[in-house]
Protein backbone atom coordinates (compact mmCIF):
# COMPACT_ATOMS: atom_id res chain seq x y z
CA UNK A 1 0.00 0.00 0.00
CA UNK A 2 0.94 3.24 -0.68
CA UNK A 3 0.73 6.33 1.96
CA UNK A 4 -2.46 7.50 0.67
CA UNK A 5 -4.04 3.63 0.14
CA UNK A 6 -2.91 3.28 3.97
CA UNK A 7 -4.71 6.68 4.70
CA UNK A 8 -8.23 5.79 3.32
CA UNK A 9 -8.32 1.92 4.53
CA UNK A 10 -6.93 3.27 8.03
CA UNK A 11 -10.17 6.06 7.38
CA UNK A 12 -12.43 3.56 6.82
CA UNK A 13 -11.60 0.57 9.35
CA UNK A 14 -9.63 2.04 11.94
CA UNK A 15 -7.08 -0.02 11.96
CA UNK A 16 -3.80 -1.19 9.76
CA UNK A 17 -1.12 -4.02 9.46
CA UNK A 18 2.30 -3.21 9.01
CA UNK A 19 3.85 -6.84 7.58
CA UNK A 20 7.40 -7.21 8.79
CA UNK A 21 7.63 -3.95 10.44
CA UNK A 22 10.96 -5.19 12.39
CA UNK A 23 13.60 -7.50 10.90
CA UNK A 24 14.75 -10.71 13.16
CA UNK A 25 17.58 -8.75 14.44
CA UNK A 26 15.36 -6.19 15.69
CA UNK A 27 12.77 -8.83 17.35
CA UNK A 28 15.53 -10.82 19.45
CA UNK A 29 17.11 -7.59 20.73
CA UNK A 30 13.54 -6.60 22.03
CA UNK A 31 12.95 -10.15 23.73
CA UNK A 32 16.35 -9.89 25.14
CA UNK A 33 15.22 -6.34 26.61
CA UNK A 34 12.14 -8.13 28.05
CA UNK A 35 14.27 -11.29 29.92
CA UNK A 36 16.10 -7.89 31.45
CA UNK A 37 13.49 -5.58 32.61
CA UNK A 38 11.73 -9.07 33.99
CA UNK A 39 15.19 -9.15 36.24
CA UNK A 40 14.16 -6.14 37.24
CA UNK A 41 10.82 -6.27 37.94
CA UNK A 42 11.88 -9.64 39.86
CA UNK A 43 14.26 -7.49 42.55
CA UNK A 44 11.17 -5.32 43.21
CA UNK A 45 9.05 -8.18 43.70
CA UNK A 46 11.63 -10.10 46.37
CA UNK A 47 12.09 -6.44 47.96
CA UNK A 48 8.36 -6.08 47.93
CA UNK A 49 8.46 -2.64 45.93
CA UNK A 50 6.55 -3.57 42.67
CA UNK A 51 2.95 -2.03 43.68
CA UNK A 52 2.92 1.21 42.47
CA UNK A 53 5.85 0.31 40.11
CA UNK A 54 5.19 0.53 36.23
CA UNK A 55 5.42 -3.14 36.32
CA UNK A 56 1.97 -4.83 36.88
CA UNK A 57 1.42 -8.45 37.97
CA UNK A 58 -1.18 -10.68 35.93
CA UNK A 59 -3.98 -10.24 37.86
CA UNK A 60 -5.55 -13.70 37.58
CA UNK A 61 -1.97 -15.66 37.95
CA UNK A 62 -2.15 -18.40 40.50
CA UNK A 63 1.19 -17.63 41.18
CA UNK A 64 3.31 -14.38 41.23
CA UNK A 65 6.15 -16.21 39.56
CA UNK A 66 7.34 -19.06 37.40
CA UNK A 67 10.82 -20.29 36.15
CA UNK A 68 12.01 -16.84 38.63
CA UNK A 69 10.37 -14.90 36.60
CA UNK A 70 7.94 -12.82 37.44
CA UNK A 71 4.27 -13.52 35.89
CA UNK A 72 3.96 -9.68 34.16
CA UNK A 73 0.42 -8.37 32.65
CA UNK A 74 2.48 -5.58 31.60
CA UNK A 75 5.08 -2.63 31.67
CA UNK A 76 4.44 1.63 31.45
CA UNK A 77 6.82 4.40 30.73
CA UNK A 78 9.40 1.58 28.65
CA UNK A 79 11.21 4.69 27.23
CA UNK A 80 12.37 5.58 30.63
CA UNK A 81 13.08 1.81 31.60
CA UNK A 82 14.62 0.88 28.42
CA UNK A 83 17.08 2.31 25.77
CA UNK A 84 15.92 -0.12 23.41
CA UNK A 85 12.22 0.56 23.80
CA UNK A 86 12.77 4.01 23.76
CA UNK A 87 14.06 4.20 20.61
CA UNK A 88 11.83 1.74 18.98
CA UNK A 89 9.13 4.41 19.44
CA UNK A 90 11.00 6.34 16.67
CA UNK A 91 11.73 3.50 14.42
CA UNK A 92 11.77 5.27 11.04
CA UNK A 93 9.54 3.30 8.99
CA UNK A 94 7.00 2.84 11.52
CA UNK A 95 7.37 6.57 12.21
CA UNK A 96 6.87 7.96 8.57
CA UNK A 97 3.40 5.74 8.28
CA UNK A 98 2.06 7.27 11.73
CA UNK A 99 3.29 10.64 10.04
CA UNK A 100 1.07 10.10 6.90
CA UNK A 101 -1.74 9.70 9.21
CA UNK A 102 -1.49 12.37 11.74
CA UNK A 103 1.43 14.77 10.45
CA UNK A 104 5.05 15.62 10.58
CA UNK A 105 4.59 16.67 14.07
CA UNK A 106 4.32 13.88 16.80
CA UNK A 107 4.06 13.40 20.26
CA UNK A 108 4.17 9.87 22.20
CA UNK A 109 1.33 9.33 24.65
CA UNK A 110 2.15 5.73 26.19
CA UNK A 111 5.27 3.19 25.60
CA UNK A 112 4.17 -0.20 27.33
CA UNK A 113 5.21 -3.49 26.77
CA UNK A 114 1.46 -5.70 26.75
CA UNK A 115 2.71 -9.29 27.76
CA UNK A 116 0.73 -12.61 28.04
CA UNK A 117 2.40 -14.87 29.83
CA UNK A 118 2.28 -18.85 28.61
CA UNK A 119 -0.84 -20.14 30.03
CA UNK A 120 -1.58 -17.01 32.51
CA UNK A 121 -1.82 -14.22 30.06
CA UNK A 122 -5.11 -12.79 31.33
CA UNK A 123 -7.94 -11.56 28.37
CA UNK A 124 -8.24 -8.07 27.56
CA UNK A 125 -12.25 -7.04 27.40
CA UNK A 126 -13.48 -4.79 24.47
CA UNK A 127 -12.98 -1.38 24.86
CA UNK A 128 -11.81 2.02 23.18
CA UNK A 129 -8.58 3.83 24.52
CA UNK A 130 -9.57 7.45 24.58
CA UNK A 131 -12.49 6.43 26.87
CA UNK A 132 -9.50 6.02 29.05
CA UNK A 133 -7.43 8.65 28.36
CA UNK A 134 -7.32 12.67 29.33
CA UNK A 135 -7.07 13.69 25.45
CA UNK A 136 -9.31 15.74 23.30
CA UNK A 137 -9.69 14.97 20.49
CA UNK A 138 -9.87 11.47 20.87
CA UNK A 139 -7.74 10.94 18.01
CA UNK A 140 -4.20 9.48 18.99
CA UNK A 141 -3.12 6.34 17.21
CA UNK A 142 -1.44 3.35 18.91
CA UNK A 143 0.34 0.68 17.49
CA UNK A 144 1.02 -3.02 18.41
CA UNK A 145 4.29 -4.94 17.35
CA UNK A 146 4.21 -8.80 18.20
CA UNK A 147 7.19 -10.03 19.54
CA UNK A 148 6.02 -13.59 18.67
CA UNK A 149 3.71 -14.55 16.34
CA UNK A 150 0.35 -13.53 17.83
CA UNK A 151 -2.68 -16.44 17.12
CA UNK A 152 -6.36 -16.08 18.31
CA UNK A 153 -5.15 -19.33 20.69
CA UNK A 154 -1.91 -16.88 22.35
CA UNK A 155 -4.71 -13.78 22.94
CA UNK A 156 -4.04 -11.36 19.56
CA UNK A 157 -5.54 -8.25 19.19
CA UNK A 158 -9.16 -8.53 17.65
CA UNK A 159 -10.90 -5.23 16.46
CA UNK A 160 -14.39 -4.26 15.43
CA UNK A 161 -13.61 -2.98 11.72
CA UNK A 162 -15.09 0.96 11.49
CA UNK A 163 -16.17 1.38 15.27
CA UNK A 164 -13.88 4.05 15.32
CA UNK A 165 -16.38 6.37 13.53
CA UNK A 166 -19.00 5.47 16.34
CA UNK A 167 -18.94 7.34 19.73
CA UNK A 168 -17.12 7.18 22.34
CA UNK A 169 -18.53 4.90 24.71
CA UNK A 170 -18.13 4.00 28.98
CA UNK A 171 -16.37 0.40 29.12
CA UNK A 172 -15.78 -1.39 32.57
CA UNK A 173 -12.88 -3.02 33.72
CA UNK A 174 -10.50 -4.15 30.99
CA UNK A 175 -7.86 -6.82 32.31
CA UNK A 176 -10.71 -10.23 32.77
CA UNK A 177 -10.49 -13.73 33.77
CA UNK A 178 -9.27 -16.52 31.03
CA UNK A 179 -12.85 -17.79 30.21
CA UNK A 180 -14.98 -14.28 30.73
CA UNK A 181 -16.86 -12.82 28.22
CA UNK A 182 -14.86 -10.17 26.28
CA UNK A 183 -17.87 -7.78 27.21
CA UNK A 184 -20.80 -8.03 29.56
CA UNK A 185 -22.36 -5.01 27.53
CA UNK A 186 -25.48 -6.75 25.77
CA UNK A 187 -25.58 -3.52 23.55
CA UNK A 188 -22.01 -3.89 22.01
CA UNK A 189 -22.81 -5.14 19.03
CA UNK A 190 -19.83 -8.33 18.31
CA UNK A 191 -20.88 -9.42 15.21
CA UNK A 192 -18.47 -7.76 13.22
CA UNK A 193 -15.27 -8.66 15.54
CA UNK A 194 -12.09 -9.80 13.67
CA UNK A 195 -8.42 -11.42 15.21
CA UNK A 196 -5.89 -9.79 13.59
CA UNK A 197 -3.07 -12.36 13.52
CA UNK A 198 0.31 -11.48 13.31
CA UNK A 199 4.07 -13.07 12.34
CA UNK A 200 6.67 -12.02 15.34
CA UNK A 201 7.89 -8.35 14.07
CA UNK A 202 4.78 -6.94 12.11
CA UNK A 203 1.95 -4.88 13.35
CA UNK A 204 -1.24 -3.40 13.93
CA UNK A 205 -2.06 0.27 14.30
CA UNK A 206 -5.85 1.32 15.60
CA UNK A 207 -7.21 4.71 16.30
CA UNK A 208 -7.94 5.40 20.23
CA UNK A 209 -11.83 5.24 19.29
CA UNK A 210 -11.65 1.88 17.69
CA UNK A 211 -12.88 -0.86 19.73
CA UNK A 212 -10.63 -4.09 20.52
CA UNK A 213 -9.85 -6.03 22.85
CA UNK A 214 -8.10 -9.43 23.00
CA UNK A 215 -7.99 -13.11 24.38
CA UNK A 216 -6.36 -14.37 26.98
CA UNK A 217 -3.32 -16.40 26.28
CA UNK A 218 -3.53 -20.91 26.38
CA UNK A 219 -0.65 -21.80 24.82
CA UNK A 220 2.31 -22.67 26.68
CA UNK A 221 4.63 -19.50 24.75
CA UNK A 222 4.69 -15.91 25.90
CA UNK A 223 2.91 -13.37 23.52
CA UNK A 224 4.32 -9.99 24.09
CA UNK A 225 4.07 -6.93 22.17
CA UNK A 226 5.32 -3.32 22.05
CA UNK A 227 2.98 -0.86 22.22
CA UNK A 228 3.18 2.98 21.73
CA UNK A 229 0.57 5.60 21.42
CA UNK A 230 1.26 8.73 19.03
CA UNK A 231 -0.57 12.13 18.56
CA UNK A 232 -0.51 15.07 16.81
CA UNK A 233 0.29 18.40 19.10
CA UNK A 234 -3.80 19.70 17.92
CA UNK A 235 -4.93 17.10 20.59
CA UNK A 236 -4.98 18.61 24.01
CA UNK A 237 -4.62 17.45 27.06
CA UNK A 238 -7.40 17.23 29.26
CA UNK A 239 -7.15 15.74 32.54
CA UNK A 240 -9.79 15.77 35.39
CA UNK A 241 -9.36 17.61 38.39
CA UNK A 242 -7.30 15.65 40.55
CA UNK A 243 -4.83 14.32 38.25
CA UNK A 244 -1.61 16.61 37.35
CA UNK A 245 -2.33 20.49 35.26
CA UNK A 246 0.63 19.88 33.05
CA UNK A 247 2.23 16.85 31.46
CA UNK A 248 5.27 16.85 29.71
CA UNK A 249 5.12 14.67 26.40
CA UNK A 250 8.48 13.43 24.23
CA UNK A 251 8.53 14.41 20.54
CA UNK A 252 9.14 11.85 17.89
CA UNK A 253 8.71 13.81 15.07
CA UNK A 254 8.91 17.55 13.95
CA UNK A 255 8.09 20.17 16.90
CA UNK A 256 11.12 22.27 15.39
CA UNK A 257 13.74 19.57 16.90
CA UNK A 258 12.08 20.40 20.45
CA UNK A 259 12.60 16.71 22.58
CA UNK A 260 9.84 17.41 25.05
CA UNK A 261 6.69 19.17 24.77
CA UNK A 262 4.72 20.30 28.05
CA UNK A 263 1.14 20.58 27.78
CA UNK A 264 -1.17 22.70 30.40
CA UNK A 265 -4.74 21.32 31.22
CA UNK A 266 -7.67 22.81 28.62
O1 LIG B 1 -2.12 -6.31 23.81
C1 LIG B 1 -3.30 -6.61 23.97
O2 LIG B 1 -3.65 -7.76 24.09
C2 LIG B 1 -4.38 -5.57 24.04
C3 LIG B 1 -3.85 -4.22 24.29
C4 LIG B 1 -4.94 -3.25 24.45
O3 LIG B 1 -6.08 -3.53 24.26
C5 LIG B 1 -4.63 -1.88 24.84
O4 LIG B 1 -3.51 -1.63 25.29
O5 LIG B 1 -5.51 -1.02 24.72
Amino acid sequence: MDPKQYASFFAEQGYLVLSDLLDKSAVDTSHQEIDRLHQIALRLLDNDQLNGSDYQLEPYAKTDRTDDKPVLRKIENTRSHSPWFSTLASHRPLVSVIQSLLGEDLLLFRSTLMLKPAHHGSAHAFHQDSAYWPMDPPSLITVSIALEDAIPENGCIKVIPGSHRGELQTWGHIAQEEHAPLTERKEVDLSGQIDVPLTAGSAVLFHSKLVHGSGANRTDKSRNTALYAYFSPDVRYKPGPNAPQRRSFPVIAGMNGATEHEMVAG
